[in-house]
């Protein structure tokens, strides 16, 4: 049995399946973490975090922005890609080449050649706050995978399967890990549970997630 729900001993694998054509690598962004932590600076200066209102009309507890071609957006009229930031009307800040090689590389690992990611999702989360069960289908190609990297606290990630309510694995995401997933498990349902309170060394109280995309 993987070490899929506790601690990390010594010894436990740095690469974890969760599912058909979904992996865990475990500390897989932790060389490039003073990098990645720069340019999410620089993007955040200019598309701050913001929270989005779900088309329901919820405004979401998890704040997001994008970097890239297009950035995933939702308001009231539906969930969506948009070439530019509807909170400035500029374009989001362009897709920093480690984003890129980052998820290119660890693609690669899972065993996906030549992914081109031209959109990233920025998600923060503060304690208490939760991302509830959902798929990710607004992107153009589901032959391509998305990357996500966790940052920060640790979180409690829910992946199930196709159908809303199948039975969901509880996977703990902690600072540096990246999740890998596509083939038959691209669509299948996820989320976040409320994140636990902590101080994070470098990010304090809260997480950040990158997803990778090829949204067009
Ligand atoms: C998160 N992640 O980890 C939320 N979506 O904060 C996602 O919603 C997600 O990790 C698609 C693919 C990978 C993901
Ligand atoms: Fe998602």
């Amino acid at each position: 049995m993987q070490d899929l729900f506790g601690d990390d001993a010594a010894g436990a694998p740095r690469r974890v399946t969760l599912g058909p054509g979904a992996v865990l690598l475990r500390a897989r962004a932790l060389p490039d973490e003073r990098q990645l932590l720069a340019a999410i600076d620089e993007i955040v200066a200019a598309a701050p975090f913001r929270r989005m209102v779900t088309p329901g009309g919820f405004e979401m507890s998890v704040a997001m922005t994008n970097c890239g071609a297009a950035g995933w957006t939702t308001d009231r009229h539906g969930y969506r890609y948009t070439p530019l930031d509807p909170a400035s009307g500029q374009p989001w800040p362009p897709l920093p080449g480690l984003f890129w090689s980052l998820a290119r590389g660890a693609a690669a690992d899972a065993g996906y050649h030549g992914f081109a990611a031209d959109a990233c999702l920025l998600n923060r989360y503060e304690p208490g706050t939760r991302l509830s069960l959902h798929q990710d289908r607004n992107e153009r190609d589901f032959s391509q995978p998305i990357v996500s990297v966790s940052l920060g606290l640790p979180a409690m990630f829910l992946f199930g399967g196709n159908k809303r309510n199948d039975k969901t694995l509880r996977v703990p995401l902690r600072h540096g890990d990246i999740v890998v997933w596509g083939g038959p498990s691209r669509l299948f349902h996820h989320g976040v549970l409320a994140l636990k309170d902590g101080d994070h060394p470098t990010l304090g109280r809260q997480r950040l997630n990158l997803t990778l995309r090829k949204a067009l």
